[in-house]
């Protein structure tokens, strides 16, 4: 009797393992439904995001999620890892190939799990700790990895287990002040320095900052994860002519699955003049040993596996004609909402992202892109330069990888920039409903709450769907 209770619950076992989701999980599967068409019929304008091709999204939903390979290619600490090894030495070449980077002078560490992960192995491979950092600072437009801290309190690990310096942009142009650096980086001599960003729409002076960072004998790395699928396709200055380390995430202009990558210069550093003796970078060894042993476990390897799709991808001309859309379109953008009067952090863009400064149309980010969301226009705020409080940011990012991958070209993009545009009338409109006292939490309520408010959105969404989608 018990042996035959266990057979039928092994029978119902394997067929919950073979199930498919939609009968298995109903309920996760229903979310995802959801979010399906939350990504399909809005308006995705977050910088930071895109839209994954089914060739990468089958990579990552493979078998290759159930293999452990701790270790690296011919040195594993698990057997059965004859394919992984394959698997990780063809995203090793392609990342190369994908950057044009010559194999004897550059190296790849493709096991990070995503970009923060990169950036504190990185900082843990070439700086000692309580060593000293450089990165531009997280409300100038820089990461929260690059050494973010307050001036009550350590917030990134980056602060807390190295000593970070900011840099700024300057408050009047929102440029990067590069001479600050300069004069900052003389009495601060740090170990490392960051060219890399999060909300910041010009190209990065790559060859001024390699001249700081040898100043003071500091290692130049760039953090090229909003830009790596630009770069890739030569539509911005590349960090590899100036750089000693890049790493990058691979989900953001790149358009893959969320990991990250760390290249890193190995070979010759130097030849004595006198002596002719060599030194050779040793960056190769301590990346490595950072990542796996110190740092992570298991490389994520069905995400390897998405990662290669996408540099296969990354390679092709219709990747390099999508990244020039990306910039045309997000100067289409720009354009249009300086038009209708808006003040655009920098007066444009170079790359895939804007900042627009909502400070001279009397309300901020927070509120506007409340009542964005409720419009189905998934955007976020961002502190803009000079902002006195990160609690109340001033500005709105937008970025065009992901609609653009859905095909949206310049003329489209001025329709999202009326969108934006009348979703920014709105909050005003709902704000000056409202003391000029009341809180976020307060407009959000009125925004929830207020019939007249409600059917204006359901306009402006329905539209949205009707013209666009
Ligand atoms: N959180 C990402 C962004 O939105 O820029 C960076 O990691």
């Amino acid at each position: 009797m018990a042996e035959n209770e266990h057979s039928d619950l092994w029978e119902s076992h394997n067929k919950m393992v073979l199930e498919p989701l939609e009968t298995n999980d109903p309920e996760v599967y229903e979310i995802i439904r959801k979010e399906k068409h939350r990504q399909k019929y809005g308006l995705e304008l977050i910088a930071s995001e895109n839209f994954a091709s089914c060739a990468v999204l089958q990579a990552l939903g493979s078998c290759l999620n159930n293999k452990y390979s701790e270790g690296y290619p011919g040195q594993r600490y698990y057997g059965g890892t004859e394919f992984i090894d394959e698997l990780e030495i063809l995203c090793q070449k392609r990342a190369l190939e994908a950057y044009e980077l010559d194999p004897q002078k550059w190296g790849v560490n493709v096991q990070p799990y995503s970009g923060s992960p990169a950036n504190f192995a990185v900082y843990t491979a070439l700086v000692e700790p309580h060593g000293r950092i450089m990165g531009l600072d997280l409300p100038d437009g820089g990461h929260l990895t690059h050494g973010f801290m307050t001036d009550k309190k350590k917030i990134s690990a980056t602060s807390i287990f190295f000593e970070s310096m900011p840099y700024k942009v300057n408050p009047d142009t929102g440029y990067i002040d590069y001479d600050r650096l300069q004069e900052n980086a003389r009495l601060f001599h740090p170990k490392l320095i960051i060219a890399g960003v999060s909300c910041y729409s010009r190209n990065l002076d790559y060859a001024r900052m390699r001249a700081i960072a040898d100043e003071n004998g500091a290692v130049l790395m760039a953090d090229m994860a909003h830009i790596s699928g630009l770069v890739s396709a030569g539509v911005v200055p590349s960090p590899f002519d100036h750089c000693d380390v890049v790493s990058t995430t691979t989900h953001k202009t790149l358009r893959g699955c969320r990991a990250g990558m760390i290249f890193y210069r190995k070979g010759v550093r130097n030849v004595d003049p006198k002596t002719a003796k060599e030194t050779l970078y040793n960056y190769e060894s301590l990346i490595n040993q950072a990542v796996f042993p110190g740092l992570q476990g298991g490389p994520h390897n069905h995400a390897i596996a998405g990662v290669a799709v996408t540099l296969k991808q990354a390679m092709t001309p219709e990747f390099k004609l999508y990244q020039k859309r990306v910039v045309a379109n997000c100067q289409a953008l720009s354009a249009a909402l300086i038009e209708l009067g808006y003040h655009i952090v920098t007066g444009g863009s170079d790359n895939h992202l804007i900042l627009v400064d909502l400070r001279s149309k009397k309300t901020d980010g927070g509120r506007a892109e409340k009542v964005l969301e409720a419009c189905a226009i998934a955007c976020n705020k961002n502190t803009c330069p000079g902002d006195k409080s990160a609690l109340r940011p001033s500005g709105l990012r937008f970025g065009t990888p992901a609609l653009t991958s859905r095909g949206f070209r310049e003329d489209d993009f001025k329709k999202v920039a009326h969108f934006l545009h009348r979703g920014i009338e709105l909050t005003l409109d709902i704000q000056n409903d409202q003391s000029p006292k009341a809180t976020l939490k307060e407009f959000k309520e009125k925004l929830r709450s207020d019939d007249k408010y409600r059917e204006k959105i359901s306009t402006l969404k329905e539209e949205g769907d009707v013209t666009i989608c």
